[in-house]
């Protein structure tokens, strides 16, 4: 492996979501991955127990993607889909919808998460409009839903750090209350069986705005980013309920739960219950080239498809909806999750991982253990009056031992790469039993 050694000048990227000045002083810096992991710029080996950024489900640089993102970009670099297109784009759509829930016949492609989340957001304003029903225009997040960083997804979250620094956000927006409840669920295994009851805020909601007014409701199946919140047994089901009574679009924000991370192909598929929309992102590329999809059902498309055939039908779309080199790497990862069986491989997986995540019940700091398909979650007792200080520990110690995990407050999310071996899960939970007993 060619080790590089740091770049010579970490002050001109103002990284995401970081803090600048700390990160800087004692980078952590990738040079290379290869399947379960990583390599740092001074040459160890991290296992990668985040699939990057949630997004990474068939492990790194694979042949397969690699090598169709490269002929792509030797054969049709870009070509609009704005009254125009090209095969790949369309290639993608059919090989998306053939994985997709039934019923969900179309896709409208976007570059992130975020912008599956305003596209959807403003789909189904649109859709009642087309409808004749034009003034259903309010919309329903959840407190401690993470919807992306454009305006509409963060009116829509709930997460408070991402809301205070930016104004009032949009207007017609109301939250539902978040399931997170330790008191009554905490180590629960899978779904916890308390909380369904929370669904029904959404008639709270309907009784003071009136359900026409209001156009859609939208919550991530579990809850990822704000720190693996899973939805209580029966609430996503009471959701949808109140939602089709009301005439209220249900939108799934799948941008984590889609592409195998709960054992199915799509958290609609697992939990058996079906949206209207459904927003995607990450595990679409296997992270390899920014791209999203929105999956609709048909009762939705059809509702825009009413007006003259020569008239636009949706007023929306990006420069590089489709792109030809997302489009390609997207037809070589669902060909690649498919040929291994990854959309469902986390099925097999799942109770090998949930018995070595609780085993980690009783060690310091530990107050909560959740998991469902391949995802975890560890909360830990926060230092009082230091808040997230140590998770953050947790995550640097973790790091420094070959492990990466995801932090968020006192909370550190585990949602490795879809082709983990179960000595891989050892290693992984070994190291953390061990971090959490050096903090
Ligand atoms: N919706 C959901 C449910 C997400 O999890 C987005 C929308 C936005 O996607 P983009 O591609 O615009 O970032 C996300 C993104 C973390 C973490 O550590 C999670 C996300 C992004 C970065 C870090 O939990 N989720």
């Amino acid at each position: 492996m060619n080790v590089h050694s740091k770049p010579n000048d970490l002050s001109a990227f103002w990284m995401p979501f970081t803090a600048n000045r700390q990160f800087k002083k004692a980078p952590r810096l990738f040079v290379a991955a290869k399947d379960m992991h990583y390599v740092t710029n001074d040459g160890r080996k991290v296992l990668d127990g985040t699939a990057g950024l949630w997004c990474v489900n068939a492990g790194h640089c694979r042949p397969k993607i690699a090598d169709a993102v490269a002929r792509q970009a030797a054969t049709l670099d870009y070509a609009g889909t704005f009254q125009m297109g090209h095969d790949k784009a369309f290639e993608a759509a059919s090989c998306l919808v053939n994985i997709a829930p039934k019923g969900f016949d179309h896709v409208f492609f976007t570059n992130s998460g975020s912008e599956s989340v305003e596209t959807a957001l403003k789909m189904a304003i649109a859709y009642h409009r087309a409808k004749g029903n034009a003034s259903k225009v309010r919309l329903i997040g959840r407190e401690r839903g993470y919807h992306g960083v454009n305006f509409g997804g963060t009116s829509v979250g709930g997460i408070s750090n991402n809301r205070k620094m930016f104004g009032t956000l949009l207007g017609g927006i109301d939250h539902l209350r978040h399931t997170h409840d330790l008191t009554r669920n905490a180590f629960s295994r899978g779904q916890p069986a308390h909380g369904a009851e929370l669904a029904d805020d959404l008639e709270r909601l309907v009784a003071l705005h009136d359900a026409s007014t209001i156009a859609a409701c939208i919550v991530e199946p579990v809850a990822c980013s704000t720190g693996v919140l899973i939805p209580p047994k029966g609430y996503l089901e009471r959701l949808a309920a109140i939602c089709a009574k009301h005439d209220i679009l249900l939108i799934f924000d799948e941008v984590i739960t889609a592409f195998g991370r709960l054992g199915a192909p799509f958290g609609t598929d697992y939990f058996g219950v079906t949206p209207d929309i459904i927003t995607t992102a990450k595990g679409i590329t296997n992270g390899v080239v920014p791209f999203g999809a929105v999956f609709v059902t048909n009762k939705v498309f059809d509702a825009f498809m009413q007006g003259p055939e020569d008239a636009i039908d949706f007023f929306h779309g990006y420069t590089y909806s489709g792109h030809p080199m997302a489009a390609a790497a997207c037809i070589a990862a669902i060909d690649t999750y498919q040929e291994e069986g990854l959309l469902t491989r986390a099925t097999e997986l799942a109770p090998y991982w949930e018995e070595r995540l609780h085993a980690l019940k009783g060690l310091p700091h530990v107050i909560d253990l959740r998991n469902i398909g391949l995802i975890g979650a560890i909360e830990v007792e926060p230092i009082p009056g230091q808040p997230g200080k140590r998770a953050y520990d947790l995550f640097v110690k973790a790091f420094e031992s070959g492990l990466l995990i995801r932090q968020t407050g006192d909370i550190i999310a585990l949602s490795p790469p879809l082709i983990i071996s179960t000595d891989q899960i050892d290693q992984l939970f070994d190291t953390m039993s061990n971090v959490l007993k050096a903090v």
